[in-house]
């Protein structure tokens, strides 16, 4: 009896494979082999790795090691996502420096990686708060900021009251912190913007090269959230005001408007407000400022709003129509304004019942009229009481209702998006600084290249970083004065960090030359390894990082840098590992330690259980999953490796070639299932093949049989993808030296895959007549068939009644006449 120590096991090859260098990727140019760059997405060092971490990466080192064995120069490298705020948090609990708590978790880390077995290039290992990486994040923000990339403006932003800082809108989900769950509320603040809408048509069109490489669910996401519609700009005279535009996607229903509302909270309802309404106004205003979008915007709350005392003009047919104050109009989409349609439009509808005004059809759609039934009618329809728009279908009449405005001078076909600019400044201390010096005489001056990075101070800690609703940087007298770099004069650095997903949208780029000291990365590099070729990770980050590294890579692109528009061909959202139904959680009780897991089965089980539990896409409940059963399997897969009983080298031809069948379809098999990602049926087929060369062994030609060597060497090496420890130790039972991991994937032998045939005899009243080669499987119902339609049976049956058929699948079929 073999005895199988994972743990001596595990030690003994993390030495190995770094001795060796089996995972380094090799930058050099004469390497003819095929590059292939497997991206993970890095992990955030917040204590020691989870079961999460452990199913991402176990599943992107099946890709990274299958490729290996098929050949492939791989790129597969690890580093930290190290800035941000659970760091600073715990910096201010204990007294310390940020960095003392982020170090710390990532050498944690780092070893729990190594003792995993991901086959990693760990001389790619970044961190992005080392300098010699947000460095260049300070370099990109100084590129961005000369194209009029990177801006600052005033305006209402998403603050976290708990966390003290601004918010992007991606951060900022249900109303609610994304980090900490704290309701946001809105602030009127000077930030610094990238202006990824410039980027939002490029950002839609683009996502044609995703189609197929990434989840359809992804690609709907980003899609709603770039938001793109079609319309057109109208612009009504405000009575007293002046003109003001709305934007309208309807504006075939204009003739159809009868009343007006402007954004409760934008500049124009307090602009253009009559004197006896405004106390009226300003309560209001106090009351909406409390509510989130996603509140304003349902359909369900109840519709609220303040008369401004004032009219609109509506300039096709010269109607005067009152203008209302209401939170269901956002201030900053469109133009904070909007014509009400209440025939066909819900919440125009919904607030016309609310202050009695009028509604007035023009579609005639053949539903029942709104104003009786409550329900708008939104969709296509005639045009009615609108003049020239009468008769018209829905199409026509908004290309003709464009073209009388555009005439006119009173509108024009537009486009709109969803999108706003990302906001990237923080007010938090653990993150890059932004290299902006502001200088009284010559506004906001970039710090030039050469004095790059700028550096965070090292001497504040604890106390000195609590969220106080300014950067903790500003404290830093002595760090915060400098000199203007243009003019020399008396100046002082912006005291914003930047938002830490700056970090995450160009790391995969640095990975290809972590050591470059001349720029972001080696642009050569980076042209001969990417676009990655597939990237895993969570689907949390459908919008946020995989939006913004599609910006990034796009800006680059312009800047000249990459050849490439979109950084990952192929996208895959492993599930979550949740135990007993629901998500782990303190509260719960209900977590389950990753290090435990693996003190108990080892790596190899844990890993091959992560991967045989489903569809990598979908969630693992690990009440229902069994490493214990996973041990024995590799227990009996390791068993039959050391009990082979031939040399290495032996010709498999003359093997038993039963055992040679099942060995070759498995190879077939896998490697088709591994290619489309379905690597839980893989792992039951190696399962197969195992018990196949089990029986092989005990009850068939023998453990000496050449064909029981090659059904070890081809489990062993198919194995090795999700269970690396215990396959190399096989390997070297079979008495081979060196890593398996770069032994080459096993071709499948066609005249081996060809189904089996057996000869079925046919007897027709006791006298054989026929043979038919069949195949094992045939059912009794389809041989009867078979065997009654040979000519040679017709033949012998000529004029009688077939009385009676015997059918023993699949040897004979005997046919009483
Ligand atoms: C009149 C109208 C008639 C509209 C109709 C719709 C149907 P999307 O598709 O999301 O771009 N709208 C415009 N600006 C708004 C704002 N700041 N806040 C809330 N709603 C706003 O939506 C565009 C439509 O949403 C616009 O078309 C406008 O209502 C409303 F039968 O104008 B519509
Ligand atoms: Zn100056």
């Amino acid at each position: 009896e073999q005895q199988y120590d994972p743990r001596a096991v595990q030690e003994k090859w993390q030495a190995r494979w770094a001795e060796l260098g089996t995972f380094a990727a090799s930058d050099d140019p004469a390497d003819p082999r095929e590059r292939r760059y497997m991206l993970d997405m890095f992990p955030y060092p917040s204590g020691d790795l989870h079961m999460g971490h452990g199913e991402v990466f176990a599943i992107g080192d099946v890709v990274a090691r299958y490729w290996l064995h098929q050949g492939y120069n791989v790129l597969h490298p690890i580093g930290w996502d190290s800035f941000g705020l659970p760091a600073e948090n715990a910096a201010i609990k204990r007294n310390a420096h940020p960095a003392e708590w982020t170090y710390a978790n990532i050498e944690t880390q780092a070893n729990s990686f190594r003792r995993y077995g991901i086959s990693f290039d760990w001389s790619r290992r970044l961190h992005t708060s080392d300098p010699e990486y947000y460095r260049w994040n300070q370099w990109l923000f100084t590129r961005f900021f000369e194209r009029g990339l990177a801006y600052r403006k005033g305006g209402l932003v998403n603050w976290c009251p708990n966390d003290q800082t601004v918010l992007a809108n991606e951060q900022v989900v249900a109303g609610r912190c994304e980090r900490c769950g704290a309701d946001v509320v809105r602030r009127e603040l000077t930030q610094w913007y990238f202006k990824i809408t410039d980027y939002a048509d490029r950002l839609l069109d683009d996502m044609a090269q995703l189609e197929g490489g990434w989840p359809e669910r992804v690609l709907t996401m980003q899609r709603h959230w770039i938001g793109r519609s079609e319309g057109a700009d109208v612009t009504f005279e405000i009575e007293g005001h002046g003109p003001v535009t709305v934007y309208t996607t309807r504006p075939d229903t204009l003739y159809g408007a009868t009343f007006f509302v402007v954004a409760a909270d934008a500049a124009l309802a307090s602009r253009i407000v009559a004197d006896e309404q405004r106390p009226a106004l300003e309560a209001y205003q106090a009351e909406v400022a409390k509510l989130s979008d996603i509140d304003r915007l349902s359909t369900d709350k109840e519709k609220t709003g303040v008369f401004l005392g004032v009219h609109a003009i509506n300039p096709v047919n010269g109607e005067r129509i009152p203008v209302w104050a209401a939170d269901y109009v956002l201030a900053d989409y469109g133009h904070g304004a909007i014509m009400a349609v209440p025939a066909h439009d819900q919440r125009d509808l919904d607030f016309a019942k609310a202050f009695d005004l009028p509604v007035k059809v023009v579609l005639e759609t053949g539903a029942e009229d709104p104003a009786v039934t409550g329900t708008a009618t939104p969709g296509e329809g005639r045009l009615i009481n609108s003049g020239p728009l009468d008769g018209l279908g829905k199409a026509e009449a908004i290309s003709t209702i464009i073209g009388i405005l555009e005439e006119k001078g009173l509108g024009h076909g537009t486009v709109n998006f969803r999108l706003r600019d990302w906001l990237l400044s923080r007010q938090r201390f653990w993150g890059t600084p932004i290299p902006i010096i502001h200088c009284p005489s010559c506004g906001e001056v970039p710090v030039p290249d050469e004095d790059l990075p700028v550096r965070l101070p090292d001497d504040l800690r604890g106390a000195d970083l609590a969220p106080k609703g300014v950067s903790p940087l500003a404290g830093a007298a002595d760090w915060v004065n400098v000199k203007c770099p243009a003019c020399g004069g008396e100046a002082k650095r912006d005291t914003d960090t930047m938002d830490t997903f700056v970090d995450s949208s160009w790391y995969f780029l640095r990975y290809c030359s972590p050591g470059y000291t001349d720029g972001p990365f080696d642009v050569e590099k980076v042209r001969r390894w990417m676009p990655a070729e597939q990237y895993v990770g969570g689907v949390e980050h459908a919008v946020l990082h995989l939006l913004y590294a599609r910006f990034f890579t796009k800006v680059l692109h312009d800047l000249g840098m990459v050849d490439f528009t979109e950084p990952f061909t192929r996208l895959l959202n492993q599930g979550q590992v949740i135990n007993q139904g629901k998500a782990m959680s303190k509260s719960l009780g209900n977590g389950i330690d990753l290090g435990q897991q693996i003190d108990a089965y080892g790596v190899d089980a844990v890993r091959l259980t992560m991967v045989f539990a489903g569809p990598p896409e979908e969630d693992i409940d690990w009440a229902d999953v069994s490493p214990a059963a996973s041990q024995k399997f590799l227990a009996r897969a390791y068993r039959v490796m050391s009990e082979v009983a031939s040399e290495p080298g032996v010709d498999f031809a003359a093997g038993d070639v039963d055992l040679r069948r099942v060995t070759h379809r498995t190879i077939d098999e896998v490697t088709r299932l591994v290619e489309g990602h379905r690597f839980n049926v893989a792992v039951a087929r190696m399962m197969e093949l195992t018990s196949a060369a089990r029986k092989a062994i005990d009850s068939g030609p023998g453990a000496a049989d050449p064909a029981v060597r090659e059904a070890a060497e081809t489990l062993a090496v198919l194995l090795s993808i999700t269970a690396p420890y215990i396959t190399e130790e096989g390997w070297e039972k079979l008495g081979h030296s060196g890593s398996i991991a770069r032994v080459p994937w096993p071709v499948a032998d066609p005249a081996l895959l060809v189904r089996e045939s057996v000869t079925c005899v046919v007897q027709v009243a006791g006298k054989v007549r026929d043979r038919l080669e069949i195949s094992p499987e045939i059912s009794a119902d389809e041989l009867e068939k078979l065997a009654l339609a040979s000519e040679k049976v017709q033949a012998a049956i000529g004029d009688g009644t077939v009385r009676k058929v015997i059918v023993r699948a699949p040897k004979i079929v005997n046919i009483v006449v």
